[in-house]
């Protein structure tokens, strides 16, 4: 391809809306360009980068036996109301109505389409095991789009259905799914980690998250280097820490405490630390109430609490005026003694001793608190946080903790869908079976972010080789030195002869823009035709070395071409 012919509007400037490298250099390299907030077109260098992540994502899903359909993206509200999903996701989901007033949806996700695909198509038990996806644009509303591709409104995403008769048959299925996804994130280049994960609204019994080690990661990740133990920081278990408390039989003391609300105050005026005080939050899940316990120096993991409490809506923190209402005392006043509604209390709760609580009455305390004598919690689960250092659930050793891009989410579904669509199937025994299913999905369109996020350096990106959107850039330093030029051509047509992808920086430009826009847009290897073509010399000049090697313009090509076996 010809640069002086190629469309890539490359920015010198870093554009004020894009707060993370791999936006910026997306825009900068003339990749795409915003249209509305998450909402992006592509130009022709990040479209050759997205078909190619899309191609390496259909092989492997191909390779591991999953048929590719094409499902519509415009979809009937019926779709989704069998499972009573067109209520569920709310404002997340992009409505529409047809010129008859018909409901009508972008599609999110595909879970009832793929089970009603099967329902009408499958109908016999030899037909099973089957998975099915498909690579396609979804539509969410988020509410925050940001970060470019990241989190998008449209975004392309491979999802995938597995349908089984037996857990034995999901198993294989999940197994085969997950080890085309160690392929192809291993192609794209990726570094990534697999982590347990909440099912969340999905249900089902488990799944697993794929995810990028980066800062700008939305997800928190805790895992152990020793034993390999990782969890999503919403599911990783905590493992109790035992800590100092004040040894002694003392009488529960109902303390003055004028204003203060926080623990740091609270611990300020009593003049202990912060896990010598026990946390009660008060929260609102579904139509109930509930007060949760946590050490002092630990956060309430509401993910678990929702787990535990089996409740539709995430629970929130309960209004003030219900704080109110519940303790008669102002919000940071509450405690577990005749509270009057149930207390869940993290494990390590019932490890402290002659502790503090709030007093359920404004300004006052209890101090001296010890479970048994002075409340029971209705129920003790782990209900915390994990937090860098605590002890690996698995093994003991400290756990780390780093930020993670969810690339892929696999899940082990069960019947949900297939029941609530009821898709089941005779079994080789004439029995009736629930069809089992698992959903497997990549964000193919976050995938290239996560790429640059881990492959970047201060003069742009540095394309791993299989999703460069061309392989080599052949460069004539001096647009105007006529045996440059044509020996830049020869090259080029060379490369151009032996199939590969080759760019040619035929502008009229300096050398020095040219060498800044190939870095900028990270093709793996410059050719560079200098002074020294005089002697058959070219410079090799690979994106992830510092230094150009020098050589013949036969090894240079030949070098390329064996780049691309
Ligand atoms: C919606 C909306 C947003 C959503 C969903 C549905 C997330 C939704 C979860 C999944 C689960 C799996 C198939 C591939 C793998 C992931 N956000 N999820 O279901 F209607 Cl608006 O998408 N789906």
């Amino acid at each position: 391809m010809r640069m002086s012919k190629l469309l890539m509007p490359t920015l010198r400037e870093v554009p004020a809306e894009a707060e993370i490298v791999s936006h910026q250099l997306m825009l900068r390299a003339g990749m795409i360009r915003r249209l509305a907030a998450g909402i992006y077109s592509y130009l022709p260098l990040g479209l050759r980068t997205l078909k190619k992540v899309e191609q390496i994502v259909r092989e492997e899903m191909d390779k591991a036996g999953a048929l590719e359909l094409l499902m519509p993206a415009l979809l009937p509200a019926e779709s989704y109301q069998a499972s009573g999903r067109w209520e569920v996701f709310g404002d997340n989901m992009f409505k529409l109505r047809d010129r008859n007033g018909r409901d009508f949806c972008l599609g999110p996700t595909h879970e009832e389409l793929f089970t009603e695909t099967v329902l009408n198509e499958v109908h016999s038990y030899k037909e099973y095991p089957l998975t099915l996806y498909q690579i396609q644009t979804k539509y969410r509303d988020e509410g925050r789009p940001r970060f470019g591709l990241m989190r998008g409104r449209e975004f392309v995403m491979k999802d995938a259905y597995s349908f089984d008769l037996t857990k034995e048959g999901l198993d294989k299925s999940y197994k085969a799914m997950y080890d085309a996804y160690c392929r192809i994130f291993t192609r794209l280049g990726l570094d990534y980690t697999i982590v347990d994960a909440d099912s969340g609204a999905m249900g089902g019994s488990g799944s697993q998250e794929f995810m990028v080690k980066s800062p700008v990661g939305e997800d928190g990740i805790a895992y152990c280097d020793a034993c390999g133990y990782a969890a999503n920081y919403e599911k990783a278990e905590c493992v109790v820490s035992e800590k100092e408390f004040p040894e002694g039989d003392f009488q529960l003391e109902k303390i003055y405490t004028p204003n203060v609300h926080t623990i740091e105050e609270l611990t300020e005026f009593l003049g202990t630390e912060p896990h010598v005080f026990a946390k009660t939050i008060i929260y609102k899940a579904d139509d109930k109430y509930v007060a949760v316990m946590v050490r002092g120096d630990r956060e309430i993991n509401e993910v678990k609490l929702k787990n535990l409490l089996g409740c539709t809506e995430d629970p929130e923190l309960a209004p003030p005026a219900a704080v109110r209402e519940i303790t008669n005392a102002e919000v940071g006043f509450a405690g577990p003694i005749g509270i009057g509604i149930p207390v869940y209390a993290d494990k390590e709760v019932t490890f402290m001793k002659n502790f503090a609580v709030g007093a359920n009455e404004t300004d006052y305390h209890f101090k001296n608190v010890n479970i048994g004598r002075d409340f029971e919690p209705d129920v003790v689960a782990d209900l915390r946080v994990i937090e860098t250092g605590d002890a690996c659930p698995h093994c003991g050793k400290p756990i780390k903790t780093a930020q993670g891009i969810e690339v892929g989410h696999i899940f082990k579904l069960g019947t949900k869908y297939s029941d609530a669509l009821g898709l089941k199937s005779l079994d080789e025994n004439g029995n009736t079976v629930s069809v089992i299913m698992g959903c497997y999905g990549i964000g193919v369109t976050r995938c290239i972010s996560a790429a640059i996020e881990q492959n970047h350096d201060e003069n742009g990106i540095i394309w791993p080789y299989s999703i460069a959107p061309y392989h080599v850039c052949v460069v004539p330093v001096n647009h105007k030195d006529e045996q440059q030029v044509s020996e830049a051509e020869r090259i080029y047509d060379e490369l151009l002869l032996n199939g590969v992808e080759v760019l040619i920086d035929d502008r009229p430009e300096r050398a020095g823009v040219k060498f800044k826009d190939c870095d900028l847009i990270g093709i793996p290897v410059r050719i560079v035709v200098g002074k020294k073509i005089g002697e058959g010399i070219v410079e090799f000049k690979e994106r992830t070395k510092s230094e150009p090697e020098l050589m013949s313009v036969e090894e240079a090509v030949e070098k390329v071409i064996s780049m691309g076996k």
